[in-house]
């Protein structure tokens, strides 16, 4: 019962054909479909239809799709959803290609949040029988093997962590909190499994996206990362470096149409009995980046 995973992005780009460039060749995912000018991409060790959509036109988020454990799960969501006074919908099998029935929901900051359970099963480039490690016939550039999750930003932080506490089941691994009073949510990291964030937020825009993350296995995938960024010319924002927030390692780049991507490593475990961390504003730059201490404010300010 309840939500899985983060399981799409689906993202505008000004050119499909440099974004192409950047996400087939410089991070290495696969085109699986490609349908009324969308371009349905898969990293190799993910087993569903896709995890990145790209559409011509602009910049920033289209919507996010979480996938959740049963069909039952969606009446569910769709109930406490409604409850909760949302706007929520039906989506239909093919509004995505290769994903079934499901509930399109309006988030309290204005993205839009697909909810799924049926979706076509192509595997990973390894298999199931007697599995290589990773693919024999090599990777493309990065070659990331899964997306880990998505920050977006939201006017609202206290509504919109209600939203997916009360409605998804998510929990706050941890707070960023500000004010005279530390009673201030300037941002929330949340999970849905054993991850220590599956979604994140932090005070801004309405509707915004911040960055969405792919997972590498460790230090030495990121600074390879960072090589190939440097080869390819790829803008990076910061990194690599360590969060305090979610103690993982991270990188930051853009792709050519301007959102930003983070590559992703480490982090602890949490689960249902994990408790939530704290973070205070004076320590909010070395909540972000432990590394170095210190935040670009265009990191901050740099949404899209
Ligand atoms: C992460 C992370 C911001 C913090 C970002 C932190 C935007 O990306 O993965 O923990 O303030
Ligand atoms: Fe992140």
């Amino acid at each position: 019962m309840g939500v899985i995973r983060l399981g799409y992005v689906h993202l505008r780009v000004t050119d499909l054909d440099s974004s192409t460039e950047h996400y087939r060749n410089t991070l290495g995912m696969d085109a699986v479909a490609e349908e009324d000018g969308r371009l349905y991409l898969k990293s190799w060790d993910e087993h569903d239809h896709h995890s990145v959509v790209l559409e011509e036109g602009g910049v920033g988020l289209v919507k996010l799709g979480y996938k959740v454990a049963t069909p039952e799960d969606l009446d569910e969501f769709e109930h406490r959803a409604t409850v909760f006074g949302a706007r929520v919908q039906r989506m239909s099998k093919g509004d995505n290609v290769g994903v079934g029935d499901g509930l399109r929901i309006t988030l309290p900051s204005e993205h839009t949040l697909e909810l799924y359970n049926d979706v076509e099963y192509l595997g990973n480039a390894t298999g199931s029988w007697n599995p290589d490690p990773w693919p024999r016939e090599g990777l493309r550039g990065i070659g990331v093997p899964r997306l880990d999750h998505t920050l977006i930003t939201t006017a609202d932080p206290i509504l919109l962590e209600r939203f997916f506490s009360e409605v998804l089941g998510f929990r706050a691994a941890e707070r960023l909190v500000g004010g005279p009073d530390n009673d201030d949510l300037v941002g929330s990291w949340m999970f849905c499994g054993e991850q220590p964030h599956d979604i994140a937020f932090v005070k801004g825009e309405q509707g915004k996206l911040h960055h969405f993350a792919y997972h590498v296995d460790d230090w030495t995938s990121l600074l390879r990362a960072g090589d190939i960024f440097s080869m390819r010319d790829v803008p990076i924002d910061f990194g690599p470096a360590r969060h305090g927030i979610t103690r993982g390692e991270t990188l930051y780049f853009f792709d050519p149409a301007g959102n930003r991507n983070e590559i992703f490593a480490g982090g602890y475990r949490t689960g249902p009995d994990f408790r939530t961390i704290t973070w205070t504003m004076d320590k909010a730059a070395q909540g972000i980046n432990y590394t170095h201490r210190e935040l670009d404010p265009d990191f901050l300010n740099v949404v899209t």
